[in-house]
């Protein structure tokens, strides 16, 4: 595992700036990364794109190429300067991008340039791809995106967790991004509470969903469920996890997938990144009848969509357990330990209830994702483009009944299978 040097606690703040289109030029002027975008300074377009909830996001077009520039503000942009933030963020997504590096290959953005005291990214620019949510939206099909990311988490979790490192490095890699508390504490609050109690920052499609809302508030056995979870996510730590993996987290074209904005990273448990994905593509499956046309009742879209989820987990599954078979050099179920036949049937066996953990993890997150983006702050744009609220609230109705029923009944869940004959009963 590469190691990455410990420079957030050693940064000040003095010499950061909020950057401008000519601060941004000066800095670029100043980088060996300018070759990339040729000619000189005055030759090149700045353009601000950013529309998530957090950051600052520069495209920059030169004569020969261009670059992407990300730069944490000091404030949540959604909110504003009444929510301020810690600029940090920028120091972790950049060490989730040099620890995974040398294990998904090209699924993340090249990465050209770190600014310490800018806490700025200079990085690839994706201009050809778009973000994986646009496409669902608007009804596209991606065909090799499920696969590379479930070849991702997989890849990502094995090698970042105890079963490929020492007790030693884990513990290093830990007490790094252990570090990542104000953006954990963003997780905590918005994933695991608000949804659940009376808050300022929540919101819903009302007066549509204002009885289920305050119902899912009264749900004692919900919110112990929840609570369960939430519990798991800042107690489990099994590997390094990107920590915001939804479809807005991943760019795409038809032949290339690109997993971005990791400065949720934290070590957790390998269900949270794999519920994230699986959630929001659940999510999307919930929205397509909002969106559907008298050319396109989005049937077959939805169809598309859980065969991606299925394909998704068995990806993760198949490449997780390649991946533990063939090499087990951390001290996790170290390899010494297993040389008779029985061993290795014992063995066998505790790497499928490992996974059928997993499994289970991976159910339980995706459903408290998916209640997060519908009674919370940070809602999505699968339902915030259905523009008739009675048709939007139809849609997140589905969408709520399945994740209450999936948190509060898990047994019911053992499979693929089994959700699939949920999902059909609540998208009618
Ligand atoms: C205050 S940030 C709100 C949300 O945006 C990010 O995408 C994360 O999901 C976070 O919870
Ligand atoms: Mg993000």
């Amino acid at each position: 595992m590469r190691t990455v040097a410990r420079v957030a606690a050693d940064t000040t703040q003095r010499d950061y700036k909020i950057l401008d289109p000519p601060g941004l030029t000066a800095l670029l002027a100043s980088l060996a990364t300018r070759v990339r975008l040729g000619g000189v300074p005055s030759d090149w377009r700045v353009r601000e794109v950013g529309d998530g909830n957090l950051n600052l996001v520069f495209l920059v077009d030169g004569p020969a190429g261009s670059v992407c520039v990300k730069q944490a503000l000091p404030y949540v942009r959604a909110a504003g300067p009444s929510w301020p933030m810690t600029l940090e963020r920028a120091f972790f997504e950049n060490a989730y991008y040099s620890t995974v590096a040398p294990h998904v290959g090209a699924r993340i953005p090249e990465i050209f340039h770190y600014d310490p005291a800018l806490y700025c990214t200079v990085m690839e620019c994706l201009s050809g791809h778009i973000i994986l949510r646009q496409g669902l939206i608007a009804g596209r099909r991606y065909p090799h995106v499920a696969r590379d990311l479930g070849e991702f988490v997989a890849r990502a979790c094995f090698w970042t967790s105890s079963f490929a490192l020492s007790c030693e490095a884990k513990m290093e890699a830990e007490r790094l991004f252990a570090a990542n508390h104000a953006l954990t504490r963003i997780s905590v609050d918005l994933i695991f509470g608000d949804p659940y109690r009376l808050s300022e920052r929540n919101r819903h499609t009302s007066p549509q969903l204002d009885s289920l809302a305050a119902e899912m508030r009264a749900d004692s056995a919900l919110k112990v469920a929840v609570a369960r979870m939430g519990m798991k996510f800042m107690t489990q730590s099994e590997a390094l996890l990107h920590g915001d993996l939804h479809s807005g987290s991943v760019m795409v074209t038809p032949e290339d997938s690109r997993v971005i904005d990791p400065e949720f990273a934290l070590y957790g448990p390998i269900g949270f990144d794999l519920g994230a994905f699986f959630g929001n593509l659940l999510l999307s499956w919930f929205a397509q009848p909002g969106h559907a046309t008298s050319q396109d009742d989005r049937i077959a879209q939805q169809e598309w969509l859980w065969q991606q989820a299925v394909e998704f987990w068995n990806t993760f599954h198949v490449t997780f357990l390649g991946l533990w078979s063939a090499s087990c050099e951390g001290d996790a179920y170290p390899k010494g330990l297993w040389s008779t036949a029985q061993d290795f049937v014992a063995l066998q066996a505790a790497r499928n209830a490992y996974l059928e953990g997993t499994f289970a993890d991976m159910l339980g997150f995706a459903a408290c994702k998916m209640i997060r983006r519908i009674l919370g702050f940070a809602h999505v744009q699968d339902f915030e483009s259905i523009p008739d609220p009675a048709r939007r609230a139809h849609c997140e109705t589905g969408a709520l009944t399945l994740a209450r029923h999936v948190l509060t009944h898990p047994r019911q869940f053992p499979s693929l299978n089994a959700l699939r004959d949920a999902l059909t009963r609540r998208g009618e």
